[in-house]
């Protein structure tokens, strides 16, 4: 086991073998099963290049072995930053093979985000593309490698990789098998999820080969993938979610095919669905939203689509039940976390689950615990702390002693921060979070992190980051400032925070300053106060406009 992740007891690992949830089987294994059964059908579309399972495998064989040449070996992490394409999925792989580790970053992470990613995994590579959209991906790079001595390799693909090594020059002649370490035991760390995160840096969160592809395995089998089917990708591939619920190695373990999308924008993506004949696909509620906007405009065939899985976020009951008349489809609720416990809504539930639940756990072994404050378990049907353990639910983030101490209760739960009631189905429904989080539409926001990093401004004495709600993205963030001198504006703590080289969806929405916060019994800043103190202030806002609207219309002739 890789040091600083925590495996499961024995008697928990015995179970969970026993029960064939953890098969005997690396992610390197499965591809060359899905190679021999699927051989020339296609799996992966990205613009025109159409690979097959056959060709992904020599892909990623051939890149296995150039990494092997610079000395990329068993255990070693490499932070993975790559947009959504055929490279992405032939390098994990390719790390799979060699048992190294990718970490999966984000595309909208900057130098802050990768530097810290970087010197916590102790990664010794670094894979990014030249270019994600607008953004120029090789400054950053620059600038990583300096900030992380660490590392031993930077490397850019599709585009002038200028002072690094490019991703192309890594494909080399297979090696025979015996010249590489042998593959990895299913056991062993696969990959590094991150945490949406409470603290003050991200954590890492450590998925075995055996307990994520099971977790892959069941989330094909309950969203009834099968070869026929077309998974369009368009929220970042390296999110738990479009990865393996079931995601797009859900769709590769069925035998079907992947489309890959740069983005979720509505006319690239109807355009998709309709060349391809795309039949599921993964979004965030904001997304669904906007699709939903855009079909009256665009009159797009969506004919081919089945199913549309929305997650990260809530999706309102009243969102929920527009889905199938607007899009053509059924939905799906998914309720997850890159730690593990994913919930889906079924197939065979009736309307009002699928509109009004976030759906029942993936696994007969996934406990559920609801309590209180003090951890005392709730009566059925009580709204609580969700505290969960399982066959794919990690026991603890990587090197993090004191974090887990926290994070997980002495018996193995996970504490998902997250507030929730069961029904009497086993559905569990999302009321709310007791972690310092915004979730920005499926962009979780650690709160601390940010004001951690605006402590540092010259002009801020204090600071404090609140969710405030938001139509379209459920909740934006707002910073709360106690200011010295000059007052900061908006424009110039988002300059700074940049500057501090964070990704753009972690800066503030809004600024509002204070000369003081109001605290709790125990001393600490109210943020409950703070919460309600935006929310009132929004709606004033709104009535004022609505007032506005009123008094124009009026002397309007
Ligand atoms: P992360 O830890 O970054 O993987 O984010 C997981 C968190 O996202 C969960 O603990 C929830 O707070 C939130 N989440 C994911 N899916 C949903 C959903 N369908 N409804 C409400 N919250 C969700
Ligand atoms: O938000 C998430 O992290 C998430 C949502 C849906 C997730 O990790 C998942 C499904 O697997």
């Amino acid at each position: 086991m890789l040091t600083g992740s925590l495996p499961w007891p024995e008697p928990f690992a015995a179970r969970y073998r026993s029960a064939a949830y953890w098969l005997d089987e690396s992610f390197w294994d499965m591809l060359c099963g899905w190679a021999e059964r699927h051989g020339e059908r296609i799996a992966l579309v990205d613009g025109a290049q159409r690979w097959s399972y056959q060709q992904l495998q020599r892909r990623a064989a051939s890149l296995a072995a150039g990494l092997h040449s610079i000395g990329i070996g068993p255990q070693q992490r490499v932070v993975v930053q790559l947009p959504n394409g055929v490279e992405f999925v032939a390098l994990c792989f390719a790390l799979f093979r060699l048992g190294a580790i990718p970490v999966m970053a984000l595309p909208a992470h900057r130098h802050g985000d990768i530097g810290h990613l970087c010197r916590h995994s102790g990664a010794v590579a670094y894979v990014t593309a030249a270019r994600h959209g607008r953004h120029d991906n090789r400054p950053m790079t620059s600038e990583v490698r300096r900030l992380c001595p660490g590392l031993r390799h930077t490397i850019i693909a599709g585009g002038d990789p200028g002072e690094h090594m490019a991703f192309a020059d890594l494909y080399h002649d297979s090696l025979p098998d015996a010249s590489l370490p042998p593959p990895p035991a299913a056991g062993a760390v696969a990959l590094f999820q991150l945490s949406g995160g409470t603290t003050g840096s991200p954590k890492l969160i450590p998925r075995t080969h055996a307990d994520y592809a099971y977790s892959i395995r069941a989330s094909a089998d309950i969203c009834q993938l099968d070869a026929d089917t077309i998974y369009l990708a368009v929220l970042p591939v390296a999110h738990n979610f479009p990865l393996s619920s079931p995601g797009i190695l859900g769709v590769l373990h069925a035998g079907g095919r992947v489309v890959m999308a740069q983005s979720g924008d509505p006319e690239l993506a109807f355009e998709l669905i309709a060349r391809e004949r795309v039949t599921i696909t993964a979004m965030v509620p904001p997304l669904a939203l906007m699709w939903m906007e855009q079909v009256a405009a665009l009159q797009p065939d969506l004919s081919s689509l089945r199913l549309l899985q929305v997650g990260g976020a809530k999706l309102s009951e009243e969102a929920a039940r527009r889905v199938p008349a607007l899009l053509g489809c059924r939905l799906q609720q998914v309720f997850g976390m890159a730690e593990g416990l994913v919930c889906y809504t079924r197939h065979d539930d009736p309307a009002e689950l699928v509109y009004a639940s976030q759906g029942r756990p993936i696994s007969p072994d996934d406990e559920i615990r609801i309590v209180d404050d003090d951890d005392a378990e709730l009566p059925a049907g009580s709204v609580g702390h969700l505290l969960t353990r399982g066959p794919y639910t990690i026991r603890g983030y990587f090197d993090a002693p004191e974090h887990n101490a926290r994070a997980f209760t002495a018996d193995g739960f996970y504490r998902t921060g997250d507030l929730v009631r069961q029904l009497p189905s086993g559905h569990l429904v999302v009321e709310g979070r007791a972690k310092d989080l915004i979730n920005r539409g499926g962009d979780k926001v650690a709160a601390e992190e940010i004001e951690n990093l605006l402590l540092g401004h010259p002009a801020i004495v204090d600071v404090a980051l609140v969710a405030m709600p938001d139509p379209f993205l459920g909740e934006r963030s707002c910073a709360f400032v106690i200011a010295r001198g000059l007052p900061p504006d908006l424009a110039g703590i988002k300059r700074f925070l940049r500057d501090c080289g964070v990704a753009e969806f972690k800066l503030p929405d809004r600024l509002e300053l204070l000369p003081a916060f109001a605290h709790t019994s125990v001393g600490k800043v109210s943020k409950k106060a703070l919460r309600e103190l935006i929310a009132a202030k929004l709606e004033a806002e709104q009535a004022g406009v609505a007032e506005a609207a009123a008094a124009a219309r009026q002397v309007l002739p």
